[in-house]
């Protein structure tokens, strides 16, 4: 009798325990990191994302916010080890892995109008037909890329033309095509993480760096700078890309469910956008009275504007043909959606 009980516990046991890996294979926990907070524009749209997958289907997904796994180069190599299923990293860091993604640093290249940025990320062929052959390449699924806002610089003194960025010590993100454009504005740039810059702009060592509005609110930016220059150079881009081998090995279905969360993530978070800039400098002002903001006129662009051309000579340089291809179709594709928005 007791042999029996015990006989039907251990199959009991181990059909619980069979049950349990059967659904634990089916539902699955997927780690997504990415570079900025909860409440920050790549939060919002992870926990978006997040809450669609929970929705239609039985996986979750752990979410691991900037700092939590290091920085945006470690998730970056935890993406690609397969340690993490997902990782949202700007070409802003991804140019020095994929050359061809710091085309997004070439100057006034990408519009400022809203509309037409919108239009641009959502049809874009060089975003959705070429660069996911690039990121295949280093083992990633690229599944999108958004505009996250008007990047502005940050200073200790005011920026009315390049010459008053005559010797200030400027970080930038760490690719070399970024670096080109603020030798071409006129600073002296300094790649650097951004867990070091904070500090490095409380200590002295930089004096500058450029940010889109709601990251030089959240992050107070105001606390250890003096000074917001828009002068309407640059849009943030961001991307979220998958695991190559662990996004194949998935099934159509489960790619499909992907998919559809990260098109309503994207849509969600363009909307979540609308008036955040100025709502941000907004902020700023509130907290820091004595902030200057200062958005330049177009006279006073015009010398940004001017390095334009110089620097994407030096992007074909960087990338040759690989590089003109892609710059050539991102044209392209903002010709059009110029058009369609107009
Ligand atoms: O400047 C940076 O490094 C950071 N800026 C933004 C808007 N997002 C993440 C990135 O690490």
């Amino acid at each position: 009798m007791t042999v029996r009980r015990t006989g039907t516990i251990a199959v009991l046991a181990a059909g619980t325990l069979l049950v349990g890996v059967a659904s634990a294979a089916h539902a699955a926990t997927w780690r997504y990191a990415f570079e900025e907070a909860m409440d920050e524009v790549q939060g919002k749209f992870a926990q978006k994302f997040k809450e669609e997958v929970e929705k239609n289907s039985d996986h979750t997904i752990q979410l691991f916010p900037f700092g939590t796994l290091g920085e945006s180069a470690d998730i970056m190599e935890q993406a690609q080890a397969g340690i993490l299923q997902f990782v949202d990293q700007s070409p802003g860091f991804t140019g020095a892995l994929i050359p061809e993604a710091q085309v997004f640093f070439v100057p006034y290249l990408l519009p400022q109008d809203q509309e037409t940025l919108n239009a641009f990320f959502r049809n874009s062929k060089a975003i959705h037909e070429m660069f996911p052959k690039l990121y295949a390449e280093q083992g990633l699924e690229l599944l999108t890329m958004f505009p996250e806002g008007e990047v502005c610089m940050t200073t200790q003194e005011p920026v009315h033309s390049p010459s008053d960025l005559e010797d200030v010590k400027f970080r930038v993100m760490t690719n070399p095509l970024l670096v080109e454009s603020y030798k071409a504005f006129g600073a002296t740039p300094t790649p650097l993480p951004w867990g070091e810059v904070y500090g490095a702009l409380q200590t002295g060592i930089i004096q500058g760096q450029e940010n889109p509005g709601f990251f030089l609110e959240s992050t107070k930016m105001y606390e250890v700078t003096d000074v917001v220059t828009c002068i309407g150079h640059n849009n943030f881009t961001t991307a979220v890309m998958a695991n190559k081998d662990f996004y194949d090995g998935l099934s159509e279905d489960n790619q499909k469910m992907i998919q559809a969360a990260m098109e309503s993530a994207f849509e969600y978070i363009l909307d979540y956008q609308k008036n955040l800039q100025d709502e941000s400098l907004k902020k700023i002002k509130e907290a820091k009275p004595s902030m200057q903001i200062n958005i330049l006129p177009e006279e006073e662009r015009q010398p940004f504007m001017d390095t334009a051309d110089d620097v994407e000579a030096e992007f074909i340089n960087m990338t040759g043909d690989s590089g003109k291809k892609i710059l050539d179709q991102m044209k392209a594709d903002l010709k059009s959606a110029k058009q369609n928005t107009q």
